[in-house]
């Protein structure tokens, strides 16, 4: 009895160890203490980003109306399925700034659709069919391949909805890959009118992909793989969202991405944001700004060396990882 009694303490004596050992080792190796926010936020692989750019050029220009435009939005479809998102392809038509009618899908993939605490992510996903701004003139009609012009925030954002998908964070996330934003009136066309960008994100301002839709903030991403880019505050982002370009740029130095994300005022951008935030949900332009060139954009900008040699990993990583950290924070 006695000697049963000695093995069963033991046996107590070996658990309460284990239990204690467990206990202290978990609080050893975790962060809590020193992590201003305790959510694990998921490594943004900027390789797994870099293929994706890659993968729409190789579809060739994104011209709306044209085979490639088509397979692509097939492709982006489904990879925002195959990574776990509900995926709703709105198709429309809407007229360009020479009376050519588009056929446009803008397409949506929701994770957690059935939350109401949102966040919209944002990039457009077709080409511009122009080089107009080519040094060589003879050039201006030649369509871009666009490898930072659409394919780069389209590349980061499928690698946020392959992490997304893994583990899902707190808040909602929707992924809109919009179309015919680059169809914009060109210097020989009779207009000069804004509203001639942007199609397809203000067909779908017009009508939403859920009646209603909400969102708490929305964050575009445009031109955000270049080598050497920085990041601006672009201004209509400080006019309806400034608090979430704090927030962004904050989250980016604290990450190590300063160098990117530069504490200076960029430039008045009509892009994706301005429509979306016209339509009532603050958005922000992450979108290179460049000090050294005439347009504020990158050198390549419309051009035809719009192409994968632009391309850099770490840029691509440097935006992928702030804006996974800055969902994952929500
Ligand atoms: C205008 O040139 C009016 N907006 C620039 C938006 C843009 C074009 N972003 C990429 N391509
Ligand atoms: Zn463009």
């Amino acid at each position: 009895m006695i000697k049963m009694l000695n093995r069963q303490v033991g046996y107590l004596i070996l658990i309460i160890a284990l239990v204690a050992c467990s206990a202290k080792s978990g609080k050893d190796s975790g962060t809590q203490d020193v992590a201003p926010v305790s959510v694990e936020v998921p490594v943004f692989d900027a390789d797994s980003a870099y293929a994706y750019v890659e993968r729409q050029v190789e579809f060739g220009y994104r011209v709306p109306n044209t085979p490639a435009h088509r397979a692509t939005a097939d492709y982006l479809a489904a990879e925002l399925k195959r990574h776990g998102a509900a995926v709703e392809v709105q198709e429309g038509t809407v007229t360009a700034y020479d009376g050519t009618e588009l056929s446009i899908r803008n397409i949506i993939g929701s994770f957690s659709p059935e939350k109401k605490n949102r966040i919209l992510l944002f990039a457009h996903w077709d080409t511009r069919p122009y080089a107009d701004n080519d040094a060589d003139k003879s050039k201006h009609r030649m369509p871009i391949a666009g490898a930072d012009d659409g394919a780069s925030g389209v590349g980061v954002l499928l690698e946020i909805a392959r992490q997304v998908g893994q583990k899902l964070p707190d808040a909602g996330v929707d992924i809109a890959f919009f179309d015919a934003e680059d169809y914009g009136a060109p210097y020989w066309a009779q207009t000069s009118d804004e509203d001639t960008w942007a199609l397809g994100t203000q067909y779908w301002t017009r009508r939403p992909h859920k009646p209603g839709y909400r969102a708490r903030f929305g964050i575009l991403l445009d031109m955000v793989g270049g080598t050497g880019a920085k990041f601006r505050h672009e201004m209509f982002s400080e006019y309806y969202a400034s608090g979430i370009v704090k927030q962004v740029w904050e989250t980016a130095r604290r990450l190590g991405y300063g160098s990117y994300f530069v504490d200076e005022k960029g430039g008045y951008v009509t892009d994706d944001h301005v429509y979306v935030n016209r339509y009532g949900i603050p958005s922000i332009d992450i979108i290179a700004c460049w000090r050294e060139t005439e347009t504020g954009f990158p050198p390549y900008w419309h051009t035809v060396d719009d192409t994968m040699k632009n391309i850099d990993p770490a840029t691509l990583k440097a935006v992928g990882q702030t804006v996974l950290t800055v969902i994952y924070e929500e």
